[in-house]
């Protein structure tokens, strides 16, 4: 499954995101390092259900449709904060960035209201700093993983250097042509100090691409802060979130005082008789959320959808009932990457489904297709194997 790393400085609201997405009750406080253990959970992107389309009731078995809309789950883990010079030992260091190291991507959490510093101390700071430090900070984590392990690297060849980087989720053939790209010696490695700070710098950027949650949009700062990163970071995707607006939308949902679906910029009050404190509290909630929504949704399926190039696809067996073998309806939603084909999808479900593949129906157009076809963003397929 696609693993999803929060990192960001201390007190920027890792842990107040993580629980929103997941609903997991992570440790919140205002002060920095409040988390020092990994917290893991399931998070979930939000596509239309074709059952709407089709007019039909599902039975998702590895997701959840909630008012038409399918749920699909995606790990995700919310680390310690990170500080300035972590890589010297600073703050609790730089080797708790280990959780990440099998993360498909990485969600910067900066406090975009600029009012706590790099330490996470209550300070006016610019949050532009947060994304600068933090880039270097990564860079120096991979180096010292490279340093670390020199023995096994000095005069090999480059395959030592994919051996030691395993644990990164990035294939020999990345590592080759990030060596290649940077000029650096393949056959007999003999790298300086500055090379293998670029070395690192690249292969950041390829294993572990950062997008930036831009949270506590619910403060007076905030808009400003992000429109000028927008300007200063042009390359950079940065979406505006609010933390604490979907945590309290999340809780008084499950509460049953209210009936809202991440995403959503609304909400229907269903508890009578609140109190004042209670009305006070949904009032300032619908203000925050009826702009923009808390951004919580958009940055989940902005991340999974666009960032990590990923499609959600329905694999069926029977394509008139768009059932499985149980007679489940829409059974599985699964999430792929742009650009796998119909055999992959086979191989996806089952080796043997790949092994014996025959062809496969795309239900929609009720067309035969081969094994080259390329899925497209919600398919449903049905693949036909030799029996
Ligand atoms: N105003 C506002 N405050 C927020 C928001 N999100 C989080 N906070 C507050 O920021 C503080 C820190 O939140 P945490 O979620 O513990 O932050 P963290 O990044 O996990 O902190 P460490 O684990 O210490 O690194 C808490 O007081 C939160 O209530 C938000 O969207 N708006
Ligand atoms: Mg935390």
């Amino acid at each position: 499954m696609v693993l999803i790393g929060l990192c960001g400085k201390p007190n920027c609201g890792k842990s107040t995101l993580f629980s929103a997405i997941t609903m997991a009750n992570a440790e919140i406080a205002d002060y920095p390092f409040t988390t020092i253990d990994p917290n893991k959970g399931i998070a979930y992107i939000k596509v239309n259900c074709p059952c709407t389309e089709f007019n039909i009731t599902c039975n998702p078995q590895n997701s959840k449709c909630v008012d038409g809309y399918r749920f699909v789950p995606i790990n995700i883990i919310d680390v310690a904060g990170l500080v300035p010079d972590a890589h010297k030992g600073k703050g609790l260091g730089n080797k708790f960035l280990t959780d990440l190291a099998q993360a498909d991507c990485l969600i910067q959490v900066i406090d975009a209201s600029g009012r706590t510093n790099l330490e996470g101390k209550y300070s006016k700071s610019d949050p532009k700093n947060e994304i600068l430090f933090l880039e270097l900070e990564l860079i120096y984590w991979i180096k010292s993983i490279l340093e670390r392990n020199w023995n096994k690297i000095k005069g090999k060849k480059i395959d030592s250097v994919s051996e030691v980087l395993q644990g990164l989720k990035i294939n020999e053939l990345e590592v080759e042509h990030t060596a290649r790209e940077l000029n650096l010696n393949l056959e007999r490695i003999d790298w300086n100090e500055k090379d293998i700070f670029e070395f690192s710098k690249l292969i950041k950027e390829k294993s572990k691409p950062i997008l930036i949650a831009a949270n506590k949009t619910d403060l007076n700062e905030t808009d400003e802060n992000i429109k000028k990163l927008k300007i200063e970071f042009p390359n950079k995707l940065i979406i505006p979130v609010c933390g604490v607006a979907e945590l309290a939308l999340k809780k008084a949902n499950e509460k049953g005082i209210i009936h809202y679906l991440p995403g959503n910029k609304e909400f229907i009050i269903l508890q009578k008789n609140l109190d004042k404190e209670q009305e006070e509290g949904l009032l300032k909630l619908k203000q925050i959320i009826q702009k923009n929504g808390t951004g919580i949704q958009e940055l989940m399926n902005i991340t999974v959808l666009n960032f990590l190039n990923m499609i959600v696809v329905y694999p069926v067996e029977d394509e008139n009932k768009l059932t499985n073998n149980k007679d489940q309806i829409l059974p599985d939603a699964i999430l792929l990457k742009k650009g796998t084909t119909a055999l992959d999808l086979a191989f996806a479900i089952h080796s043997d489904f790949g092994k014996h593949f025959i062809r496969a129906i795309n239900v929609r157009t009720k067309k035969i297709v081969g094994k080259e076809y390329i899925l497209k963003h919600n398919d449903i397929i049905k693949i036909i194997v030799k029996t």
